[in-house]
């Protein structure tokens, strides 16, 4: 092996060892290094290839930015290392240098870690693991002291040998990043301030029952109510924020009579609400899953909107991760701050401690982490805004084709959910002939708040050997769903989703 490639090769292992070390021991949090790298990759890549990514890859889009953001990490820190070694040998020989290159390596690395991340732990096994990497590497793979044979097998030692780390680091960090100690479940979605103890935690399950009797029975089809682990998610970071709930505050600032500061306890404290509320993200595919509903606990918005009494039209909310989204006032006064989901605290990736719900917008208003609302005299852009995308209005209305099924007697029987946020849907209409002809599709009961989708349901004796099936929602105006076929860039799909059936083999 030439000195190059096993100066290269030294280097990736040294960076590999040192990010797996900082995964070990801070998990997939803030903590982990590569994730202030992808927020900065976040940040810089163009608004194209964003758009390119999601409309081309879809949820690869994400994936690739995390992986481009591993990629600088272990670059960045095998090139510290390297540039340690390198130091140490010019100025140094032998048992000499090959200490100064290990302690260099802890030094530079570990403090490029800490700044990164913060985080003494994950600076600190960086710096272990990059040290440690360098200071075994020199016995082992330095090419001078091994025959061309042993050296190869000595690489391939190492490379083994940085895999079994890199996955006993995996392993260890996966216990990571679970959320800190703060106020329980029971001290928060039961407090009594709205009734006896325990009161709301109740309320919430009796809701819960209620949606879970008004879905409609189809194999294959979603309930009303969608568990909070399947809850899609959508996020600019492949890292959720950690916030924990002790050290949080919301802030309504900007063009206001009244600047306002809530923490975690006074909003917890006041009267909760339990809200039916769906979500849609505006990059969701015609028939795709980003769209969910969930039981939220919170409070009214207005409730801090008529404490600070703005003077401006506009708001921009503002997140922990960095993410802003700017929207009318007008669309925030019905909304609602939620901390509970599903009788659930918030979990950590929907927003812990405390996310905004915006009735019939795009999921991408509905900010999560939110640390501040921004009261605006002018509009301005949002983040996704910026970046093309027009999200910030009403959704678009869906029909959703979710679950074919062949019934034992030969009939078929398909269904879906139909959303059209706070217009409401008043039918759906199905066509088992590619829209010739229409019917109208059995409804669930409608949960009782503003913004919650339904599901719909149809059986048909076919009588050909495929049916093309099409659906189409009618909104609680009367508008039939669009029918024009458009991508979700820039201001979600359009169209009507249209199926067809192979019923020879079904
Ligand atoms: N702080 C913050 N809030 C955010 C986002 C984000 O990346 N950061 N993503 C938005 C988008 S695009 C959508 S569709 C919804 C998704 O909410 P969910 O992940 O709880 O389903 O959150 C919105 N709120
Ligand atoms: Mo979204």
């Amino acid at each position: 092996m030439n000195r190059w490639a096993s100066r290269l090769g030294t280097g990736a292992i040294v960076g590999i060892v040192a990010v797996a070390s900082s995964y070990a021991v801070a998990g997939a949090t803030p903590r982990f290094v590569v994730a202030p790298i992808n927020g900065v990759v976040v940040i810089l890549t163009p608004s194209q290839v964003i758009a390119f990514a999601i409309l081309v890859l879809g949820d690869l889009g994400s994936k690739l930015g995390f992986a481009l953001a591993v990629i600088i990490a272990v670059g960045l820190f095998g090139g510290l290392g390297l540039l340690s070694e390198t130091v140490a040998d010019r100025s140094l020989r032998g048992a000499d240098a090959t200490l100064a290159a290990v302690v260099l390596t802890a030094i530079v690395t570990g403090v490029t870690g800490f700044l990164l991340t913060t985080s003494v732990a994950s600076g600190a096994a960086i710096a272990a693991g990059a040290a440690t990497t360098t200071a075994l590497s020199r016995r082992v793979l330095r090419p001078e002291r091994a025959s061309p044979r042993t050296g190869r097998r000595r690489f391939v030692a190492a490379v083994l040998g940085t895999l079994g780390f890199g996955g006993f680091a995996l392993w260890v960090g996966e216990e990571e990043g679970t959320s800190g100690a703060g106020p329980t479940r029971e001290e928060v979605l039961g407090n009594s301030s709205a009734g006896p103890p325990g009161a709301p935690i109740e309320a919430i399950q009796s809701r819960l029952a209620e949606a879970a009797e008004r879905s409609l029975d189809v194999p294959g089809m979603p309930g009303l109510v969608s568990e909070n682990a399947n809850f899609y998610e959508v996020d600019i970071n492949s890292i959720d924020p950690e916030v924990p709930a002790r050290s949080w505050s919301l802030r309504v600032t900007g063009a206001v009579r009244q600047r306002v500061e809530v923490d975690y306890a006074d909003l917890t404290d006041m009267a909760p609400e339990h809200r039916f509320v769906t979500l849609r993200c505006v990059g969701d595919p015609l028939n795709g899953q980003k769209m969910d509903n969930a039981l939220w606990t919170g409070i009214p918005v207005n409730t801090l909107l008529d404490r600070a009494r703005p003077t401006g039209a506009y708001v921009m909310l503002r997140a922990v991760d960095g993410y802003f989204e700017e929207f009318p006032l007008a669309a925030l006064r019905g909304g609602f701050l939620a901390y509970g989901m599903n009788g659930e605290l918030l979990p950590r990736g929907h927003g812990y401690p405390v996310r905004a719900l915006v009735p019939g917008h795009w999921g991408e208003v509905n900010v999560k982490w939110i640390d501040e609302i921004e009261v605006l005299s002018e509009p301005a852009e949002g983040f996704w805004e910026q970046r093309g995308w027009h999200g910030t209005g009403p959704v678009n209305t869906i029909a959703k084709l979710w679950a074919v099924n062949r019934l034992d007697d030969g009939r078929v029987q398909v269904g879906g959910h139909a959303y059209a946020g706070t217009r409401g849907i008043s039918a759906v209409e199905v066509s088992t002939d590619g829209g010739a002809s229409w019917s109208s599709a059995t409804l669930s009961p409608p949960l009782e708040d503003d913004d919650v989708w339904r599901q719909w349901t149809h059986t048909w004796t076919p009588t050909g050997q495929t049916a093309t099936v099409v659906v189409r929602a009618i909104d609680g105006t009367g508008t039939v769903q669009p029918r024009e076929d458009a991508q979700p860039f820039p201001s979600g799909a359009t169209g009507w989703v249209r199926q067809s059936i192979d019923l020879e083999n079904r």
